[in-house]
């Protein structure tokens, strides 16, 4: 007797889940793509600059590309931040009955010129970063959308399976520029099994992972950038941490943090 696996029940068990297929039309995909290029170079056709960010216009071009809020200040950005089809699948991996952007961030890592240059991403669970917004982990997901071709060479997202299942750790430090050097150091339980899977994507793929899921990324060795929005999205199971941080304020923003499913 064969057995299947729901991909709800498999996100719940291993914290992550990749939709290889492609879930946004292509020509939004392309629109975005040069949408990422207009934020980069400061040109915003909203009329409105992205949030205060680590890297800004003018900055280094070969180091990694993070932009707070980056849809905001183009509309395609903000067609793709919005688009139900992300919000569906969130919702048929989770359960929930709601589900809404919360946060977004811009992610353009450059091809690796330097052996030194910042461009990975180091180990961390995103809960370590929003303890003051958000009572509890439960309920927050992401939903990281390719908007380049996201090979193994490209420094794709690598999740560790399970790791969901760990609780909130000690060490998360998104700006180790050494993965696998940090990764010796983590305190992962005695018993945890640490099981990298990387997210190789096409454009318009998306991959979702929970809240607590470790995750980083190397550098780099394709020819062209890799591209993404990461969507943060909160459910009906998350719960606001009374008094609120600074990321969750714009809530009740739909320009900002669109509602993508509502049942
Ligand atoms: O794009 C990456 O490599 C990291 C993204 C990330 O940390 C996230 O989407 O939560």
């Amino acid at each position: 007797m064969t057995l299947t696996v729901s991909p709800a029940s498999r996100f719940q068990h291993e914290g992550f889940a990749l939709e290889p297929k492609p879930v946004l039309p292509m020509s939004l995909i392309e629109r975005a793509r040069a949408g990422i290029d207009s934020v980069r170079a400061g040109h915003y056709d909203t009329g409105r600059a992205p949030y205060a960010s680590p890297w800004n216009p003018g900055d280094d071009p070969h180091i990694l590309c993070k932009i707070e809020l980056g849809h905001i200040a183009n509309e395609a950005l903000r067609e793709v931040a919005s688009h139900p089809a992300i919000g569906a699948q969130a919702a048929a991996l989770t359960g929930a009955t709601h589900v809404q952007v919360w946060w977004v961030q811009l992610l353009y890592k450059p091809p690796l010129t330097t052996p030194d240059a910042p461009t990975s991403v180091g180990w961390h669970q995103d809960y370590h970063y929003w303890q003051d917004d958000w009572a509890s982990p439960d309920g927050l997901l992401t939903a990281w959308v390719a908007l380049s071709d996201v090979t193994a060479e490209s420094g794709p997202l690598r999740f560790v399976r399970g790791s969901h299942r760990w609780g909130l750790r000690e060490d998360s430090d998104f700006f180790a520029h050494d993965p696998d050097a940090q990764r010796i150091s983590l305190d992962i339980p005695d018993e945890a099994h640490w099981e990298e899977v990387e997210a190789v994507l096409p454009p318009g793929g998306v991959s979702f992972h929970d809240s607590l899921t470790y995750h980083g990324s190397g550098p780099n060795r394709a020819n062209l950038p890799r591209c993404s929005l990461a969507l943060h999205l909160c459910t009906d199971h998350a719960r606001l941490r009374e008094g609120g941080g600074a990321l969750t304020r714009f809530l009740d923003e739909p320009g900002i943090c669109p509602v993508l499913h509502s049942a």
